[in-house]
């Protein structure tokens, strides 16, 4: 079952993806799982345009039909929720437009109770910092899906040092080039494209935040 959604999206069929997500959401397969099936499905269309199998306006193509899969999920993903009382900042790094992933994190985080301010892509350092102060939110969420723009991650951890803002925000970076290497050389203080390992990380810095005192 698993493989059909899979090989559906990486051949771009888009009339059997859509058929599918909805016969897997009949049956009971949660959303997320349909994210991690369709997300499978993209990493081989990203490796048929690696190695020279599929262009440019294959990727496009399978952005068309992820944009189609979350119309039906976001309903079942950002259903009216109850804030928790913790804001995530999220954004795409400066130079990098790539929004599918980034989007379904917001809708996942928002339908968790996380207030999210979503600062878009193309996201200047500059932009992610002033967010910060301004928000003085806990956690930012950077997304990076291309290896030549995570010196702009660094730049981002760069100037919140410079700014003094550093010790009051965790930072989690994801997308296709992210891992160890890419933690310790930007300064961030965790990596994941596991939305499961993402929750649970968020959750963890939510109950290690200071209760907030109770106003009479
Ligand atoms: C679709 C796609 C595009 C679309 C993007 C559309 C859009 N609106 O996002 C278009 C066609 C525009 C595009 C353009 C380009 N792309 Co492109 N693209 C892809 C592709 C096939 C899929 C990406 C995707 O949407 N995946 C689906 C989502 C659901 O997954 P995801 O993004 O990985 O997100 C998940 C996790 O990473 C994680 N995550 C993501 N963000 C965050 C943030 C946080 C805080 C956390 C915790 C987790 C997290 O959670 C998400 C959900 O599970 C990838 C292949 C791949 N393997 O990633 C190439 C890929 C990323 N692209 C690539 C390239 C080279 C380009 C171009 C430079 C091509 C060109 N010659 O112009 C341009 C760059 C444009 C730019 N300046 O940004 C390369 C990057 C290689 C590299 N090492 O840098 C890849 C890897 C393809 C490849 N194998 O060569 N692309």
């Amino acid at each position: 079952m698993d493989d059909q959604l899979l090989n559906a999206l990486a051949d771009l069929d888009e009339e059997k993806t859509i058929n599918l997500v909805k016969e897997y959401l009949s049956k009971g397969v949660s959303p997320l799982k349909v994210v991690e099936l369709c997300q499978q499905g993209v990493e081989v269309v990203g490796k048929r345009y690696c190695n020279g199998e599929y262009y440019l306006s294959d990727l496009i193509m399978s952005e068309e039909i992820l944009k189609e899969v979350m119309v039906i999920l976001e309903p079942l993903i950002t259903s009216d929720i109850p804030s928790n009382g913790m804001t995530i900042i999220l954004g795409t790094i400066e130079g990098d437009i790539h929004d599918l992933g980034k989007n379904i994190i917001h809708y996942m985080l928002k339908s968790s109770g996380f207030k999210v301010v979503d600062l878009g892509v193309d996201v200047a350092p500059e932009t992610f910092v002033q967010a910060v102060n301004q928000t003085k939110a806990p956690v930012l969420g950077i997304s990076v899906l291309l290896s030549f723009c995570v010196s702009a991650v660094k730049k981002v951890v760069d100037l919140l040092v410079e700014s003094g803002l550093r010790d009051q925000v965790k930072i989690i970076v994801g997308g296709y080039p992210v891992n160890e290497i890419v933690k310790d050389y930007t300064g961030v203080d965790y990596y994941t494209n596991d939305i499961t390992k993402l929750f649970e990380i968020c959750q963890m810095l939510k109950d290690e935040l200071p209760i907030p005192e109770e106003t009479s």
